[in-house]
């Protein structure tokens, strides 16, 4: 008998909802929910894919251990998890907390449950090399909202679905779905925007599926966003169409602001970002005209050069229009679990509270920058990282210089892995504890409601209960909390109350807190009978979604500073925008290319590509040459040049098109999956290079410390189709 149940997929940030047939405790088929109030229908390929996930027959599914020739053999899950702890106790005992690392993927915010006991492990931990994919993300926009509204989790999202100028900086929402903006068919979004007389702007090196869907594409050189946002914040100053009522009202800080951008006249932005003046001019007269607009900066901006200055000058931008908070404009959601206060609970709100041992780079929201760890491995001293755990991650071929981690792993004393395959980086792992498959787990809408311009809360049972025998991710990560000394909530105390509960059969879970989190949040019941209020029961009872409005909240319920204040002018920021206005123009060598990233519809960062449909047709990870360069440095279109970078020297195929700038070069991260054929046979199969081979781990954004993963200077010379594989090295091997 089959039997149709409710799933959200948690691959990206759209989370869509899926319809799921079930046939005794097998999912046999998914597709779109069309009564889903948030998705209402829409899939991608990736999604759909989930089924082939769920069986794909490489997929761990015992936790296992490596022995002494490098084989990974099953063991049980007690033992696993007392082996483990055991030896990163040791590690800690007797070279300190800091000794032990902990690195968290992408999927950990996907899962409420795994965001949840993430404070538990570090909690157990106490370490202050933490670090995560997000600190090669977000880490810019998080510390923007943090100097300017009080809060990390403070982010202004762009009210697309109501806005008639959407001004789109360094996303490709078409291909990565929405990022820090969470809502689904962003295809169908933007559409929308056009068909109602507005207008869809987008501002990339490369003219991206987005940038072809839009109404106008602006072609910036890499790490110049934050002088091309200046120079449009400018352009409405000079040009008299400041928001001064908005200004005086709900900000401070607005006279030190308005001085330094009285510099970045747009001829001045013109030399730096390569946008010709005229057209800065422009595109902010229409910003400012427009009945409604918001600029929206993403990824492409996050991890370049500018990261910081240029999310800070998009939210000037939004400011000094009257965007902020406004209808159409840059607009804080209002989710059912109140986001900002959870992150103050679990330490995750705040900025340079400590710095990385070795070159002393800021954590953000708890997590020093990834491309610290190898560093911290190989650098002697008090608090040489000896040992690792790996949460839902790839660092070796998502961090830059992957190469440098991927030679450091097998020195640790110790590292523990939880994830789904042995990859690049857990198959230097001494155990992988796999997590169930991903209709076993249940899923409640927590961490991108935040993001949400229209939130919903959805909570949905697990479609097919996991068998005896398997571990969802957040049990796996408290149960090593626990076997490390801690507990669920990273407090001693009450985690100690928790392990004594535990004894006598008390068994916590994450769900009770969501709902604890749901029912004292904006829309709870407050624990009163009879209240109209949410809570966990009402959300289960709607599996297709319970929609919270339009984000019609203004903009106090955001702002955490004691004045109630935005800050135009934290000092932080201002210092920086400073050493912008002193920096000398971009200077390239002869020969110099910037390299860029690039996403596909059917990747997700380094993973999924070990799924036949996934990855069928021609290789997707070529580098993309401009016609300009390919001529000048002799490549042809499906030949093979040599890309060289600072640290690293290799092949790479070529495909000559003038999507790129002139100038840029594109290679998609997350391939290079050579080392892994004993274990991912379908994606070893079409292997393709690593990007993270070439970026550069001491590359980093000034103010935050984030990776440069977009812009960096390479040189690209054509490769004899016979020249000797000798070329694949790293600089000063
Ligand atoms: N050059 C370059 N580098 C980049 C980027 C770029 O644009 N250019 N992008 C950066 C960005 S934005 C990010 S977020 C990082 C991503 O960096 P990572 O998070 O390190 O990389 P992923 O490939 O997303 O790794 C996800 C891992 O989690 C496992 N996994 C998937 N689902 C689950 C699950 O439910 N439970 C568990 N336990 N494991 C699971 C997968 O098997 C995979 O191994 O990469 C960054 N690196
Ligand atoms: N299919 C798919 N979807 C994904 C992912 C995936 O790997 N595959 N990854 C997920 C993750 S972890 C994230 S964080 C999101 C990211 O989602 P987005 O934020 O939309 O990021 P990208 O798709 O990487 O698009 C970044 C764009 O910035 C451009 N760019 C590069 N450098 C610059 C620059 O200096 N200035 C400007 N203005 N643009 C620049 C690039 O050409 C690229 O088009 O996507 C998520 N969704
Ligand atoms: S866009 Fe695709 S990958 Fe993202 S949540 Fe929806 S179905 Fe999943
Ligand atoms: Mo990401």
């Amino acid at each position: 008998m089959t039997i149709t149940k409710h799933h959200v997929c948690e691959l990206c940030e759209a989370g869509c909802g899926f319809l799921v047939d079930v046939e005794g405790r097998s999912v046999t088929a998914v597709r779109g929910n069309d009564a889903d109030v948030f998705s209402r229908g829409f899939t991608c390929p990736k999604g759909l894919a989930a089924l082939a996930l769920d069986r794909d027959a490489d997929r761990l599914r015992t936790p296992v251990r490596r022995d002494a020739l490098g084989n990974f053999q099953p063991v049980t899950w007690d033992q696993a998890f007392s082996e483990a702890a055991e030896r990163i106790l040791a590690v800690q005992r007797k070279h300190g907390r800091d000794s032990v690392a902990s690195y968290m993927g992408t999927p950990v915010v996907h899962k409420h449950g795994a965001l949840l006991m993430r404070g538990a492990l570090l909690g157990a931990l106490r370490t202050k090399n933490s670090t995560s994919a997000g600190s090669q993300d977000t880490s810019p926009r998080f510390v923007t909202s943090y100097f300017m509204y009080g809060s990390t989790m403070s982010n202004p999202v762009p009210d697309v679905d109501r806005t008639q100028y959407f001004l789109c900086i360094g996303g490709n929402p078409l291909v990565s779905n929405g990022s820090v903006l969470t809502a689904p068919n962003m295809r169908a979004r933007l559409q929308a925007i056009r068909q109602r007389g507005g207008r869809v702007v987008v501002v990339d090196p490369r003219r991206t599926e987005t940038a072809r869907a839009a109404s106008e594409h602006v072609a910036v050189l890499p790490g110049q966003d934050a002088a091309l946002l200046l120079a449009m914040a400018h352009v409405v100053v000079e040009s008299g169409r400041v928001d001064h009522r908005f200004i005086a009202a709900h900000t401070r800080g607005w006279e030190d602001v308005r001085r330094r951008l009285s510099a970045w006249s747009p001829e001045r932005a013109e030399r730096q970002s390569g946008v010709a003046a005229a057209v800065i001019r422009r595109l902010a007269e229409e910003f400012a005209e427009a009945p409604s607009s918001v600029a929206y900066t993403r990824l492409g901006v996050c991890n370049s050069e500018s990261g910081t200055v240029a999310t800070f000058a998009a939210d000037l931008l939004n400011v000094v229009a009257g965007r902020l908070g406004a209808p159409g404009g840059a607009v804080f959601p209002k989710p059912a679990v109140d986001v900002p206060g959870l992150a103050r609970m679990v330490g995750a709100d705040g900025f340079a509270r400590w710095k990385s041992r070795v070159r002393g780079l800021p954590e953000t929201a708890g997590d020093v920058p990834a491309s610290v760890l190898a560093e911290e491995m190989e650098t002697p001293g008090q608090g040489q990282v000896r040992a690792l755990i790996t949460y839902a991650g790839n660092p070796v071929l998502t961090t830059p210089n992957g190469k440098r981690l991927a030679a450091a792993l097998p020195k640790l004393d110790v590292m523990v892995s939880v994830d789904l395959y042995v990859n690049e980086t857990t198959r230097h792992a001494s155990f992988i504890l796999p997590p169930c498959g991903p209709f076993s787990e249940d899923h409640v809408d927590v961490f991108f409601a935040n993001f949400a311009p229209r939130p919903v809360l959805r909570w949905l049972e697990p479609a097919v209960p996991r068998a005896a025998d398997e571990r969802e991710d957040w049990e796996i990560l408290l149960e090593l909390a626990y076997r490390l000394g801690g507990g669920p909530t990273g407090i001693r105390p009450v985690d100690f109350a928790f392990r004594q509960a535990r004894r006598f059969g008390f068994h916590f879970t994450p769900a009770t807190l969501v709902d604890f989190a749901i029912r004292t949040g904006p829309y709870g019941d407050r624990f009163l009978p009879g209240s109209k209020g949410l809570n966990g029961d009402k959300a289960r009872r709607c599996p297709d979604g319970i929609d919270l409005g339009p984000s019609d909240h203004g903009i106090a319920h955001r702002i955490f500073h004691r004045d109630g204040r935005v800050d135009l002018a934290p000092s932080r920021l201002i210092e920086a925008l400073d050493e912008l206005e002193r920096a000398a123009p971009p200077a390239r060598r002869p020969g110099e290319l910037l390299l860029i990233g690039r996403r596909d519809i059917r990747s997700n960062n380094s993973w999924m590509h070990n799924l036949p449909k996934l990855v069928a047709g021609r290789d997707r990870c070529t580098l993309h040459v401009h016609p300009e360069d390919a001529a000048r440095e002799g490549l042809r279109d499906g030949g093979v040049a040599i890309l060289e970078s600072r640290i690293h020297v290799g092949r790479v195929p070529v495909e000559v098109t003038d999507e790129v700038r002139p100038g840029v070069v594109s290679l998609p991260h997350g391939f290079g999956h050579g080392a892994v054929a004993a274990w991912q046979r379908v994606a070893s199969a079409q292997p393709g290079v690593s990007a993270n081979d070439w970026t550069d781990d001491q590359l980093v954004e000034n103010v935050v410390g984030q990776s440069i993963l977009n812009g960096v200077p390479v040189r690209v010379r054509a490769a004899d189709a016979e020249a000797p594989r000798s070329v694949e090295q790293t600089a000063g091997e």
